[in-house]
């Protein structure tokens, strides 16, 4: 068989025919769906070439040209036609199988209902098309199907038309008047309850909303039809934008490979980001649906309306909508707590692919296979160098430039340099050197010096930039990285505040008139998403934990005082030494524990001591054995000394009905777990009392630290309440998931047979396998490769079934040359045995090979 292909972005090539309007007919049946295509197509510019459209995994039925049948050659997913008209009409009949279509790619089943899921290049499997983005065509819909069986039949756009046909059947038709790609077409079919309301918007037009659930589900809609009427709100009053259609329609969907999907005014979903209610979903659940709905939402102008010419182009709409979603989330929420959360995304996700086999700059130049490159790179570093543009330009001139961007562009495809000319002709910023942050793949690193002349009362602080060499082979030119610092005294008030516009390699920047050597509280909010060098000394951090004025920095700060001394333990442990705790450092998590003025969130990401994983993140190289036994101890030593505190701050928050209480409250529970095992005696008491599910998670959470029969207890009666709730089984796998235990994997595997465990459902299985591999950082990685055999065991498994998923929970197999060399041999061999697959997805074979190299 021929190896899978690259593509590069440097071969783009503008289409040699457009299809201006499309219309679908679509019978819907039991194996055998039939659809009918006719398409207007107009050759582009003098050329004899034939029409080369592309299809995957359909039967084609029929080819006619101007109602002629004409010849045609099949070869390679490709159909190739040879007319010598200028425009013309193609009439194309396939036929559709969506029972078996496990890989939720196309048109598919999602438990009785049909549903599609077209981008990136999904349409090829419904009909032979020009499958990219720069083909903009008006969509006419029809869809036929069982009255009883699919009383909903929804397309994007408008109903033109409805009724009963014969046989028990009935059809709807449904018109697009914006044209757009084929990646934002969709169709469902089926039967579900219906949540409506409506929106009115800022030029007073009335707009239908519907957010279509399973049945049975109707109370659990309210807060995703709550976060549509935000978003819509939202967009017009900070971006200024409208929506077009007269309606807007949600579907949830049980069967979904990723979150949701903007197919224009018709979005699918996965129902982890639509359905809550607050017996069922936690806080960050409804904050997770309120985000996914704004971002899907903001899509329409930022995707939708203007779109990529290119795959390569991805980071355009989804860097832009994420940064916008993220704004969204911040104008209405804790702007501090979700810059956390964005933080966390990069350093521990993003910085690892960024050093890992599938590094890629947010715009990719080659790609064997797009689904691989819907990554925390294009869209969370992405939306990082939108957030960088918007520190350089300010919000004024942002959106002036976000203004000239849709004067220029509404209603093309376009690529991420015509965003960036926008950017910078609407704001006079020049954006030259910047814009290689679309080109360079890897984490810049800033070394930063300190010097105080206290003659000259002049503070210098040097700067020094470089990008470690990356797989792709981009060049590392100095970037320009806006670098925001405050300076404190010794007082702890605020000296200078600002942000350097640092360009080249080496830069100092000097500040005059200082008395004393004042802390520099350095990248503040996270200003560019870099690896900082600073060697930070302890008084220095507890100092910026107690005074600076971003509560981001403070974070940070405590982020460094807590890694700073599990490596230096680690170091200990590798001599040999005894394990020791700075008392500075116990006293600075006590302080904030007993601070009265810092907001609750804030001190709940605090006390969320960081991760194992995170941790690795920070060094090239890591001893794991060291590692967990350094952090081990120091998350007890600073828990067991401020055990008071922690008692007293779980009591003090135990009713309050507020979500940063309980936030507050499930950490300090977790904190006084690892203390002592009595206190489990809490954790039940909060789970037999609890009225949400924040509280019931908190507690099982607690326990879930180690095994306990406590834990297997309430582990047991939690099943049985839930047992029939999907997404809250999915909790329930996930803490299985997450224990710290030698039987772990043991119990995972008989888990499989679980009636609520499917291999088919991607939410079982990122709930089963993906949380283990991603998050249970010592049992995935035990030194006996049984962690690595488990996860591999379940990709083969998945290759043929889903291979979109199968790549998905991989990454943390092919990210392996941090570890010892005993690993590293362990997880080739098991990369080694998922390339010796037969029929190999793209998928996996891009990233399989990468890993290899
Ligand atoms: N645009 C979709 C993602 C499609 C993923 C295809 N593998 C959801 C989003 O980013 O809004
Ligand atoms: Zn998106």
């Amino acid at each position: 068989m021929s190896q899978p292909q690259a593509k590069f972005l440097k071969d783009y090539q503008t289409p040699s025919f457009q299809i201006s309007h499309i219309d679908l007919n679509f019978s819907l049946a039991e194996k055998q769906t039939e659809l009918i295509a006719t398409s207007k197509v107009i050759r582009q510019g003098e050329h004899n070439q034939a029409l080369v459209l592309v299809g995957d995994e359909i039967e084609l039925v029929s080819v006619t040209v101007a109602g002629e049948a004409v010849s045609y050659e099949q070869r390679d997913g490709e159909l190739v036609i040879e007319t010598s008209l200028d425009e013309f009409e193609l009439q194309i009949t396939t036929k559709l199988d969506p029972e078996a279509n496990t890989s939720l790619e196309g048109l598919y089943m999602s438990d009785g209902a049909y549903c599609t899921q077209c981008e990136a290049e999904g349409f090829r499997r419904i009909t032979y098309f020009l499958d990219r983005p720069d083909v903009l065509a008006i969509y006419t819909v029809r869809i036929e199907a069982d009255k009883q069986a699919f009383p909903y039949l929804l397309s994007n756009g408008n109903l033109v038309d409805s009724g009963d046909t014969d046989n028990g059947l009935h059809f709807a038709k449904w018109h697009d008047p914006f044209p757009k790609p084929a990646y934002l077409f969709a169709l469902v079919a089926g039967d579900f309850d219906l949540l409506e309301d409506s929106f009115t918007t800022c030029s007073q037009r009335n707009i239908k909303l519907q957010v279509f659930v399973d049945k049975g589900n109707l109370n659990k809609a309210h807060h995703a039809m709550a976060s549509l009427k935000k978003s819509m709100k939202w967009d017009e009053s900070r971006f200024n934008l409208e929506y077009d259609l007269d309606i807007y329609m949600i579907v949830a969907v049980d069967f979904f490979n990723m979150g949701a999907m903007e197919n224009k005014g018709l979005n699918v979903f996965n129902t982890k980001f639509v359905l809550a209610d607050k017996d069922s979903a936690t806080d960050d659940d409804y904050h997770g649906i309120e985000s996914v709905v704004g971002h899907e939402y903001f899509h329409n102008w930022t995707g939708n309306r203007v779109t990529c010419r290119d795959w390569f182009q991805l980071s355009l709409k989804e860097g832009l909508t994420v940064f916008r979603d993220q704004e969204f989330s911040s104008d209405l929420g804790s702007r501090a707590v979700n810059r956390i959360h964005a933080i966390k995304v990069i350093k521990n996700q993003q910085f690892a692919e960024d050093s890992g086999p599938m590094a890629h700059p947010i715009r990719p130049e080659s790609v064997i296979e797009m689904n691989n490159f819907y990554t925390v790179t294009v869209y969370n570093k992405g939306a990082e160098v939108i957030r960088m543009m918007h520190t350089l330009l300010g919000e004024i001139g942002f959106q002036k430039g976000m203004a000239l961007y849709f004067e220029r562009h509404d209603g093309q495809a376009v690529t991420c340099d015509d965003f960036v000319a926008a950017m910078q002709d609407a704001s006079g910023v020049d954006l030259s050197q910047f814009k290689r942050w679309y080109s360079q793949a890897g984490t810049p690193q800033v070394n930063v010096k300190e010097e105080f002349d206290e003659e000259n009362q002049r503070y210098t602080l040097t700067l020094e930039q470089s990008t470690p060499a990356t797989p792709d082979g981009s060049a590392k030119l100095p970037l320009h990285i806006p670098f925001d610092i405050e300076l404190l005294d010794v007082a702890g008030s605020q000296l200078i505040n600002k942000v350097l516009d640092f360009t080249e390699a080496k830069q100092e920047f000097t500040f005059e008139g200082l008395l004393q050597k004042p802390v520099p509280s350095l990248l503040q909010n996270f200003s560019a998403p870099v690896k900082l060098d600073f060697d930070y000394s302890v008084e220095q951090l507890v100092h910026i934990m107690r005074f600076a004025t971003s509560e981001v920095a403070k974070w940070e700060a405590s982020v460094a005082l807590f890694s700073q001394s599990v490596w230096q333990n680690v170091a200990r442990l590798q001599t040999p030494q005894a394990m020791f705790i700075d008392p500075r450092i116990v006293d600075a998590f006590k302080g904030v524990i007993l601070a009265q003025d810092l907001d609750k969130a804030l001190m709940a990401e605090i006390l969320t001591l960081a991760s194992a994983g995170s941790l690795i993140e920070q060094k090239a190289c890591v001893d794991l054995d060291c590692l967990a036994l350094a952090r081990e101890f120091v998350v007890l030593e600073i828990a067991a000394n401020c055990e008071d505190e922690l008692l007293v701050k779980v009591r003090e928050q135990a009713n309050i009905d507020d979500a940063s209480a309980r936030a507050l409250k499930n950490v300090c529970l977790s904190l006084l777990l690892k203390v002592d095992s009595n206190y489990a005696a809490l954790a039940k008491q909060q789970f037999e009392s609890a009225e949400n599910m924040t509280d019931s998670l908190g507690a099982l959470s607690a326990l879930n630290g180690e095994p306990s029969t406590v834990r297997d207890q309430l582990m047991t009666e939690f099943e049985q309440k839930w047992l029939t709730t999907p997404l809250v089984m999915d909790k329930w796998f996930g803490l299985h998931a997450t224990l710290n235990s030698d039987n772990c994997i043991d119990k995972l595997t008989s888990l499989f047979e679980h009636q609520a465990f499917s291999f088919n459902n991607p939410n079982r299985v990122r709930s089963l396998i993906g949380i283990f591999a991603a998050a249970n950082t010592f049992e995935f990685h035990r030194i006996d490769g049984l962690g690595y055999q488990f996860l591999t065991d379940a990709i083969i498994k998945l290759n043929t079934l889903n291979p979109q998923v199968a790549a998905r929970i991989i990454t943390p197999l092919i990210q392996f040359k941090k570890f010892d060399k005993v690993r590293q041999q362990l997880m080739a061999n098991e990369l080694n045995r998922i390339l010796a697959v037969d029929n190999l997805s793209k998928d996996l074979y891009e990233k399989v090979t990468k890993a290899l190299v």
